[in-house]
């Protein structure tokens, strides 16, 4: 079957003739005269055809009549789900809805039998994530995942094209890298570890490492006991960390760019696609995108009857969402850069305003109402980095290795994290990163 079979897509550019397709049954109409069975495979979805024998002429008057029969049986048992390879004659014909084009069965052969599906279009998100096998069978779920796979490799090509390196950092970890309230903690041999945050810590060693631009793609783990549409406790993150940046501005401008790369690429590949099975209609930014500093971004979303609770924190959901509709409406775009966070609920690696240290060179990118990436200018200058750990409540004992990258020579430097899951999720306009994320993982969720 690997070497003779079509992949389903490929099928419109074949000559009508003799083709093997394999993959499972979506649906059987079994009719008195005719019978259609629409396949699936990893590209695409076909019709097949057998006009139906019901009845053995008792005499056998030919072989043929006798296979005709025990095919159309074959076909009438076949159930969802069913794997199948199947070979015929191919056939353009106008008429077909489904692509134009048809196969007419002459063997089929049942690779692996299936159960009747657990799932229904119309079964909850809970239950659909207990059967994920089975949920990503369909177009729509397939579809994220190409996406995602496209839109990492235009970053990827943006990034390698400008001489990137490409890095994988440990997720085993002696210490926490981001806040120690959201930190797994694991037995290690006699010791104990943590799962890792954030590359954070090590992304910036790759700048006194001398390897000036790192970028990386992996796993993070939370212990965040929520049960909101945007938090796992796992997820993926994307990480870039560039050396000799003036102030965050530079990590912005890098940061817009690769999702130019990223929605450039989408549209062109997927675009139809999207609309058709999605409703929405994906469109590249344009740059620069709107940057509002977190005050002003405050004091505009109060301007709209929304006061956002605590005057020293951060941007809460509703917030965003205020503040994400001002910009569509006053700009017309989907992003928003919020800048100068204040220090107080900034991590101590920001690097802070030279004149004013109550602010950090810090941003987050709000894309259609969620918070998708932070980013900064980190602080370079090993007694300002102490100072600022300390003020935190930091022990720079045990953050020793880390303090230590900044003994030996290192050069300014910026970069920024953020959630595939959740700008998957937005740009789809989908409710949750369930939806978005292959195997979500969450507070009770492990299995499968
Ligand atoms: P931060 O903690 O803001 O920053 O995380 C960066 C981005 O990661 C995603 N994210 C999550 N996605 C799903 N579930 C979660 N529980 C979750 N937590 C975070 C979000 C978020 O914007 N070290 C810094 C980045 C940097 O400065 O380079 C950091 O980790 O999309």
């Amino acid at each position: 079957v690997v070497n003779t079979r079509t992949p389903v897509k490929q099928l419109a550019a074949l000559p009508d003739g003799p083709v093997t397709v394999a993959g499972w049954v979506e649906t059987v109409r079994d009719q008195k005269k005719v019978q259609f069975i629409i396949l699936r495979d990893e590209s695409g979805a076909v019709q097949l055809v057998n006009p139906a024998v019901r009845e053995l002429d008792p005499e056998g008057v030919s072989v043929g009549a006798a296979e005709a029969f025990a095919l159309t049986e074959q076909i009438s048992a076949l159930g969802h789900g069913t794997f199948i390879s199947v070979t015929g004659q191919l056939k353009h014909d106008e008429r077909v809805k489904l692509g134009g084009l048809e196969v007419k069965i002459e063997s089929l052969e049942v690779v692996t039998d299936a159960l009747e599906t657990p799932i229904a279009a119309d079964s909850s998100l809970d239950k659909r994530q207990d059967w994920r096998f089975l949920d990503l069978r369909h177009p729509k779920q397939n579809l994220i995942f190409r996406i995602q796979t496209t839109f990492l490799h235009a970053l990827r090509t943006y990034w390698v094209e400008r001489d990137w390196i490409e890095i994988q950092t440990p997720k085993l970890m002696a210490s926490a890298s981001e806040s120690r309230a959201e930190l797994f903690e694991l037995g290690y041999f006699d010791g104990t570890a943590y799962l890792s945050q954030s590359p954070q810590f090590f992304k910036q060693m790759a700048q006194p490492a001398g390897f000036g631009k790192v970028f990386e793609v992996g796993p993070a783990f939370r212990a965040d006991p929520s049960f909101t549409s945007r938090h796992a406790t796992e997820f993926t993150s994307i990480d870039a960390e560039m050396s000799w940046v003036d102030s965050h501005e530079d990590v912005m401008a890098m940061h817009e760019e690769i999702l130019v790369a990223g929605f450039t690429a989408v549209v062109a590949k997927h675009g139809d696609e999207i609309r058709e099975l999605f409703g929405v209609e994906v469109t590249v930014p344009t740059t620069p995108f709107p940057r509002i500093p977190l005050a002003e971004a405050k004091e505009i979303v109060a301007s709209r009857g929304y006061v956002v609770p605590r005057a020293d924190a951060d941007m809460d959901p509703e917030g965003e969402r205020q503040i994400s509709a001002y910009v569509k409406e006053t700009y017309g775009h989907d992003f928003v850069f919020l800048t100068d966070y204040a220090s107080s609920i900034r991590p101590f690696y920001h690097m802070r305003h030279e004149g004013d240290p109550s602010l950090t060179n810090s941003y987050d990118l709000i894309y259609n109402g969620v918070e998708i990436s932070t980013g900064a200018q980190r602080e370079h200058r090993i007694d300002v980095l102490v100072e600022q750990a300390k003020e935190k409540g930091l022990d720079p004992e045990e953050l020793g290795f880390y303090l230590d990258f900044f003994r030996y020579g290192v050069p300014p430097h910026g970069g920024f994290g953020m959630g595939l899951a959740r700008l998957l999720m937005l740009m789809l306009d989908e409710h949750s990163i369930r939806e978005t994320t292959y195997l979500f993982r969450g507070p009770t969720r492990l299995l499968p």
